[in-house]
């Protein structure tokens, strides 16, 4: 257990369009492992960090701005792949602004080494911040940083909520 101050909090991992097809072709770029696998290994780290995790995979834009939109009564923090519509989708930009919570950008590839079109995310800047190019591990890593998003925001409430020491009477 990395930090007690997030037990029992809820992350939600977001896998943008494509990436059903992981394991299946290109795996030079995006790895071996298939989705599942990718799940399966968040579930068991998540179940080691002792939050709660929510999984979902869509090839929708605007499924992924609802389930962001819904995040706002659901979940802590947000650990999203959007995919391509990382270089694209204003709407999940403004989505992430809208509900106010911790996003973790993550990708399996390095974006910055790829393509110039790939460099540019939408996202990045709206994020806490991003992770690329360790494959899974971006996501791992990512949902790490997910846990110590919210511990350190729960430290920060419990601070100021605290009551002062009574002072000495003079
Ligand atoms: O590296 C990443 O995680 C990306 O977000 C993956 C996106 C790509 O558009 C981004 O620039 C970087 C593509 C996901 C497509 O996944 C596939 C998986 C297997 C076969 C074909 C595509």
């Amino acid at each position: 257990m990395e930090d007690g101050r997030a037990r029992g909090k809820t992350v939600l991992v977001l896998h943008g369009p494509n990436l059903n097809l992981l394991g299946r072709r290109e795996p030079d770029v995006y790895g071996a492992l298939t989705l599942d696998q990718i799940d399966d290994r968040l579930r068991a780290l998540a179940g080691e960090l002792g939050v709660e995790i929510e999984i979902v995979q869509t090839n929708r834009e605007g499924e992924l701005v609802d389930r962001i939109q819904q995040a706002a009564g659901t979940a802590h923090a947000i650990v999203i792949n959007p995919a391509a519509y990382t270089h694209t989708s204003v709407a999940i930009r403004d989505a992430i602004l809208a509900v106010g919570l911790p996003v973790v950008e993550v990708h399996l590839s390095n974006i910055h080494g790829r393509e110039e079109f790939r460099h540019r995310s939408l996202i990045s800047d709206v994020a806490v911040g991003q992770i690329t190019g360790f494959g899974v591990d971006s996501y791992l890593l990512g949902l790490r940083a997910a846990v110590r998003v919210i511990a350190d925001a729960r430290r920060r409430s419990l601070k100021t909520r605290r009551p002062q020491k009574a002072r000495r009477p003079a």
